[in-house]
């Protein structure tokens, strides 16, 4: 029986993964650093510090890379960032998320946000679906990110709704390894190639549905 869906923010409820391209890219060129052309699509559901320290990797920077030096470089990422969602409205809400929410909330089923953001209670008050959340998991507060189970159990548990009882959705490999790892029912929005260990695949937002459970 279902009685709680866990939702990805980025790529499931809206997308914010062109505006991290955009973040990423201005401070790449800041600081002089390639981007890989796949990252876009490599960082999603990745950690802002985790994906800094892939971009760093990947232009042969030590791992050891100083600490404060890579701390305020996520500062600068995020508020080259949060001026570019500061202009995020209900316009920015991926189709079929409004109605599906509606959809859940008569049936009396929990939602909760399981986003590896920072940013994503500021978000949710932007595009206007704030009060359709009962809960949003802290995640500076995890020991580990996606595809760690962690953020899944602990949305579970802070809507108080048994695993067995819950399904995630997400648009990233790493989170839907999350999701199954977390032994609930995983969805998978985008391409089957991709999201292949999800138990359900849609192809976008738009296949939200209850009767799909
Ligand atoms: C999102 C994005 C990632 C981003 C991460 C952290 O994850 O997909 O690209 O790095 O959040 O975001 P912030 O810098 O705002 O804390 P999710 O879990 O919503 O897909
Ligand atoms: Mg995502």
């Amino acid at each position: 029986l279902l009685k709680a869906i866990l939702f990805d923010l980025d790529g499931v409820i809206t997308d914010t993964a062109a505006y991290h391209f955009k973040a990423w890219s201005w401070l790449a060129e800041k600081y002089q650093l390639q981007l890989e052309p796949d990252v876009e699509t490599r960082l999603k559901g990745i950690s802002r510090l985790d994906s800094l320290k892939i971009i760093l990797q990947e232009n042969d920077l030590p791992v050891g890379y100083a600490e404060e030096k890579m701390e305020k470089m996520c500062i600068e990422k995020n508020d080259y960032y949060k001026k570019l969602i500061s202009m995020m409205t209900p316009q920015d809400i991926l189709p079929g998320i409004e109605p599906f929410l509606k959809e859940a909330r008569r049936a009396d089923i929990r939602i909760g946000l399981a986003s590896a953001s920072q940013n994503g209670s500021y978000i949710l008050d932007k595009i206007g679906l704030r009060s359709c959340f009962d809960t949003i998991v802290d995640p500076s507060l995890l020991i580990k990110g996606k595809p760690d189970p962690e953020i899944f159990i602990k949305c579970a548990h802070q809507l108080g709704v048994p695993l067995e009882n819950c399904v995630g959705i997400e648009d990233a490999a790493a989170g839907v390894e999350a999701i199954n790892a977390a032994g609930i029912l995983s969805v998978g929005i985008g391409s089957d190639i991709e999201l292949k260990a999800a138990q359900i695949i849609l192809p976008s937002t738009q296949q939200l549905k209850l009767n799909i459970f």
